[in-house]
């Protein structure tokens, strides 16, 4: 029978999951619906009884030609004539269970970390089962959480002598087209199918959960948008960039997207003003509730971790699945996210739990969404830099390619990367930094030309940037501007201005003032 993982399920007998189904049924529908290979996992069930349930599992698996693993339990494969086994770290050795099961069994290990992968892969193992990608109630016993970067990593460690491999823990409809995205190092390091417990065993109907799941496996409804586009809108070269950048303007200007903010008070008026002059449409909504309805109108959504408290945590969780789900763009803003533990924690629990399309921070935020060592903040406000620009370009370049996403480091000269192009951007005007808010209303301005030019992720941030920092140089010199109380009103007019300027089809704006270096790695 042919080892396929496209759609792996691991059964679950546990009242938790299953509840009151019946296990053999909804493994009948889980295959019919597009299961490709099924583990019968069950750590309490007697040996009469686990036989029982394999046989009853193995008669259907059998009849729609995908293969019945065993967990743990070498004898019990042994005795139904199950395809093979799947074991843990402390379950039998590898070498002794392909002895008793033969050469055709199909041994399956789960592997926590890069050693571990290397091991299997020594250990002449099958497919490995990676994990534990996120946190999950169905087993809260794992080893450590490794998200999708730790994923990427095994499978990159493997080499050309890879595996075939699926990613378990916490995988479901709403995650799974972007986990295979994430951790996808390269055609061959990557992904061969993901195995999922609670999306099928307790879902409402498991045909249909399985069916959908497949199609989003298969890419059927695929639209996440590669950080780095592959056709002709990649361009590396500067000058060109610069050009494509007003017809983005015009093209966000005319579309009016819906920008979700969930931002802190402080700046939320700002915000909104901004969002209105650069030409999307603001709601700001700190209610995760409201999230799956507003993320259906095909705008953007900020998470700025402003002040956060568990309360609001909750919130973010909840809206940054409805716009993962909707396949809509998130921008995260991980304010002060060096400064604390608590925000610390914040920021690695909103890592593990979605997809943020765009991270924008200062040198502290970035450092710690990075993990570096030097992350520590005082404060929300950037501090005294650390890093030489060919540092910080490191970092954006590195982290971009490591969450495939892209990431901005704001400061006098600003950093952006998608991975393979880095650009550092120096418009701006130190009066940017005498008023608030000025770093969250550059936020929602990325996140909703990302809304409208998707297509490049990297053109659209750039655009925003250029927008965004052109038009507080021009207010900066206008001569009724005096300082940043005057400069605030003066900067909303030439946001406006700018945007109709591009509406119109006029270029100057941008090409005679924007001041981009690309950056080459
Ligand atoms: N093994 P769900 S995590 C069975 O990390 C299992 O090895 C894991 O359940 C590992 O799909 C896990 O409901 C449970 O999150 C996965």
């Amino acid at each position: 029978m042919p080892l396929d993982l496209t759609l792996y399920l691991v059964t679950d007998s546990t009242p938790a999951v299953l509840g009151d189904g019946d296990l053999v049924h909804i493994v009948e529908e889980a295959v019919t619906g597009g299961v490709s290979i099924v583990q019968y996992r069950d750590k309490h069930a007697a040996t009469g009884e686990l036989i029982g349930t394999a046989t009853k599992l193995h008669e259907i698996t059998n009849r729609h030609g995908v293969p019945l693993l065993i967990n743990d339990r070498v004898d019990v494969a042994l005795a139904v004539g199950a395809e093979g086994v799947h074991l843990g770290q402390d379950d039998m050795p590898i070498a002794a269970a392909r002895r008793i099961l033969g050469k055709d069994a199909i041994i399956g290990i789960t592997a926590n970390s890069i050693d571990e992968a290397r091991a299997a892969q020594k250990g002449g193992a099958d497919y490995l089962g990676a994990g534990t990608v996120f946190a999950t109630p169905t087993k809260k016993d794992t080893k450590s959480i490794i998200g999708t970067a730790g994923t990427a990593a095994i499978l990159q460690a493997m080499g050309d002598e890879k595996l075939p491999s699926v990613a378990i823990g916490g995988i479901n409809a709403s995650n799974v087209q972007r986990v295979l995205h994430q951790t996808s190092v390269s055609t061959k390091q990557s992904l061969d199918g993901v195995a999922v417990v609670s999306a099928i065993m307790a879902a409402e109907d498991p045909r249909k959960a399985a069916h959908g799941l497949k199609g989003l496996i298969n890419g059927v409804d695929a639209k996440i948008y590669p950080a780095v586009p592959p056709n002709a809108a990649y361009v590396k070269n500067t000058a060109a960039l610069v050009r494509m950048v007003p017809a983005v303007v015009k093209e966000h200007g005319e579309r009016n997207p819906l920008c979700h903010n969930m931002t802190n008070l402080v700046v939320q008026n700002f915000a909104a003003n901004v969002c209105l002059a650069t030409g999307s449409s603001p709601i700001m909504s700190n209610n995760g509730n409201e999230a799956p309805e507003l993320a259906k109108f095909g705008g953007a959504l900020v998470v700025n971790m402003g002040t956060v408290t568990a309360d609001s945590l909750s919130n973010y969780l909840l809206a940054m699945k409805a716009y993962n789900t909707a396949l809509n763009p998130v921008l995260f803003d991980p304010v002060g996210g060096g400064a604390t533990s608590i925000r610390e924690n914040a920021v690695k629990e909103l890592m593990a739990s979605g997809f943020f399309d765009v991270i924008k921070g200062n040198e502290g935020e970035i450092k710690t969404v990075f993990g570096s060592a030097d992350a520590k903040q005082r404060g929300v406000d950037s501090g005294p830099s650390v890093s030489t620009a060919q540092e910080k370009a490191k970092v954006v370049t590195e982290l971009a390619r490591r969450e495939k996403n892209i990431i901005l480091m704001t400061g006098s000269t600003d950093f952006l990367s998608d991975g393979v192009r880095t650009a550092a951007i120096s418009n701006g005007t130190p009066l940017l930094g005498q008023i608030t808010g000025s770093g969250c209303a550059l936020g929602s301005t990325i996140a909703s030309y990302v809304a409208v030019h998707r297509e490049d992720k990297f053109l659209a941030a750039l655009a925003a940037i250029l927008h965004y920092e052109i038009a507080a140089e021009r207010a900066s010199t206008l001569k009724n501007v005096r300082g940043p109380g005057t400069f605030i009103p003066a900067f909303l007019d030439e946001l406006s201005l700018i945007k109709q300027e591009s509406v119109d089809g006029t270029d100057d704006w941008c090409s005679a003032a924007a001041k981009v270096e690309m950056m080459l790695f």
